[in-house]
């Protein structure tokens, strides 16, 4: 039976079990929305912004686990996807970006919305493809799902002209994909395994280290079997946050420039380190040198490439993490770490110690604001922005559970969270979804605000307003004299130059969060206790409608602890005190 190019790509979406797609329609896309047009089965959501709608995908896939698909048009299109693919890329995402191209015939001759989206998007994919035959569609389709959620995950770009869309041919979706000499190694042999549980019985302070690719490789379970019959202390990356409870003891939390105290502390002291589908990056390390000086360090990862990049590594481990665990789970005992437990417990008592040092600034504390949303909202999926923001929710937030903590860890992109939320949203109807947003990012996707509300998906978004870019602003007062250039956003022209005394005196901040909100046809709440912040989370969950709560806080607050580019993690200052 021939069909066009764009009906074999519906097929496709149907045969990978695809049922939410984001996107945004153009030119050379109109042959792909007119087919989706006959697929009921198919939820296109409609973002107001090719960036929002690869976030969407992504916040989609984190969220349950599946690939995210995302559609966009050529040229402009192609370029707004950019971004969200290099944070899907970075984060080792599954998604599936197809993007129109202008006719065969066109390519090369500066047509109209023509871009080298091969080109431009090869450093931020996983791999890409640009299709020029009718009777490759099929193969490539099924191979960028396959390479997309298979070894170490990532995005792929599936680049379809115009025509190849339209043109009619007779096939059917291949049921099998091979590529060649792409075969990620899942299994490492049985002596590897044996030389890794060897190291277990002598260490007298071992420690896990947990990154993004436990959620990726769905190994919490048998990860958290190990945890219990070892008594082994965990530490996390950013990414490696949900996979254990966070209220076990055991569980000091994240390492590296903002981690905790204990978690750094640990690091530092422990003398078997087993990294387990962590990126060992800079922001998690602090300087390498002082990087957990004394221990034989492990690494496990699917991709070889990452291992030994940063760090030294006494044994790689290159392979499946959940496979991993689960042979090497045998070979596990439990030893006496009464010991090591007991030097644990002196650094969380440090890390509480410290935490006192905070001082009140007569308006909400990020720490209570989200203390409130662990009480009001237990279990929800929470995405964040980037800053402040999102170290503080990092640090106070309490997870149990996988998938339900998604931030943009490697490249760290302003304006992810909120339309991740929408994606996350899409994909688990059911449960509630709160962005932990800065005031500075949320501005980045603002626009998303019409996707929420047409498409109901009832996101609630906490916007912890310091009117700055604070976390820049932070560094500028930390290392750059208080020389507050540009990141105050209540700052107007005419404003005194080299003002760093945020105040009454200040001009009203724009926007009015609220007042946006509410004109999208949203719920718009501002607040500057902590009693009308956790009254407006309350409305929020009664009524499961998109809410915007725009929440004061204190304009100078930082984060804390901190380690200073250059230093180690035993290097933290808590309040401008040594740690
Ligand atoms: C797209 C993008 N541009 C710039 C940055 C650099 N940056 C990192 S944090 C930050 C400040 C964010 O401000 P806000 O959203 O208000 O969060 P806060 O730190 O105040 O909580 C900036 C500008 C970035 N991470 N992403
Ligand atoms: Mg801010």
């Amino acid at each position: 039976m021939d069909r066009s190019g764009a009906q074999l790509i519906v097929e496709a979406l149907r045969r990978e079990h695809v049922d939410t797609v984001f996107g945004y329609p153009g030119g050379a896309v109109i042959p792909i929305f007119n087919a989706l047009y006959d697929a009921p089965d198919i939820r296109v959501i409609l973002n107001r912004h090719e960036q929002a709608a690869v976030h969407g995908a992504d916040g989609y896939a984190r969220a349950t686990g599946k690939v995210g698909v995302v559609i966009a048009t050529s040229g402009p299109g192609a370029t707004n996807t950019v971004t969200g693919l290099a944070t899907a890329r970075f984060d080792s995402i599954p998604i599936v970006c197809i993007t129109g191209q202008v006719a065969r015939a066109l390519i090369g001759n500066d047509a109209f919305q023509e871009a080298d989206t091969i080109g431009i998007t090869q450093p931020v994919t996983k791999h890409n493809y640009l299709v020029m035959k009718r009777e490759s569609l099929g193969n490539m389709l099924k191979q960028s799902f396959h390479l997309a959620a298979t070894g170490r995950p990532g995005p792929v770009v599936i680049d379809v002209p115009k025509d190849v869309q339209m043109e009619q041919y007779d096939d059917e979706y291949p049921e099998a994909v091979s590529i060649r000499g792409y075969k990620p190694q899942s299994r490492p042999s049985p002596d590897l395994i044996q030389d890794f549980a060897k190291l277990f019985p002598t260490a007298k302070k071992p420690l896990f280290f947990l990154g993004g690719g436990m959620t990726i490789a769905n190994a919490g379970e048998v990860f958290n079997k190990i945890f219990h019959q070892t008594g082994i202390p965990v530490v996390t990356s950013l990414m490696g946050i949900g996979v254990v409870d966070s209220k076990h003891p055991l569980n000091l939390g994240m390492i590296g420039m903002h981690g905790t105290i204990a978690a750094n502390l640990a690091i530092t002291a422990c003398d078997l380190l087993v990294g387990l589908g962590v990126r060992f990056d800079d922001r998690a390390t602090g300087e390498p040198s002082r990087f957990a000086p004394n221990a034989t360090i492990v690494h496990v990862d699917i991709d070889p490439s990452s291992i030994g990049r940063n760090i030294h590594v006494d044994l790689p481990v290159v392979g499946d993490l959940k496979l991993v665990l689960e042979d090497l789970a045998p070979h596990l005992g439990r030893a006496d770490l009464s010991a090591w437990v007991e030097e644990i417990q002196t650094f969380t008592a440090t890390g509480k110690e410290f935490s006192k040092r905070r001082q009140d600034t007569g308006l909400p504390s990020p720490e209570d604001m989200l203390n409130a949303v662990n009480e009001i909202f237990p279990d929800a999926v929470i995405t964040t922005e980037v800053g402040q923001n999102q170290m503080w929710a990092a640090q106070y937030l309490q997870f149990s559970k996988p998938r339900k903590w998604l931030t943009s860890g490697g490249l760290g992109t302003m304006g992810y969270g909120f339309p991740a939320a929408l994606g996350a949203q899409a994909g688990k109807p059911d449960e509630t979804v709160v962005v932990i947003a800065g005031d500075g990012s949320f501005q980045m996707n603002i626009q998303e605000l019409a996707t929420c509300v047409q498409e109901h998906l009832p996101v609630i978004v906490v916007i912890m307003n310091n009117g700055y870019l604070g976390m820049v602003r932070q560094w500028q007062e930390l290392f750059f004299e208080k020389r507050y250039s540009k990141t105050c956003l209540q700052e107007r022209y005419g404003c005194a130059k080299g003002c760093t005394d945020p105040g009454g005196h200040c001009p009203p901040y724009a926007p009015d969060f609220a007042g946006i909100a509410i004109a999208y046809g949203a719920q718009g709440y501002r607040t500057d206790t902590l009693q009308q912040f956790e009254a407006a989370l309350l409305a929020a969950k009664e009524s499961r409608r998109p809410t915007v709560i725009d929440c004061l806080i204190g304009r100078e607050e930082n984060v804390w602890p901190i380690v200073a580019p250059g230093k180690g993690n035993d290097q933290m200052l808590y309040e401008g005190v040594t740690v």
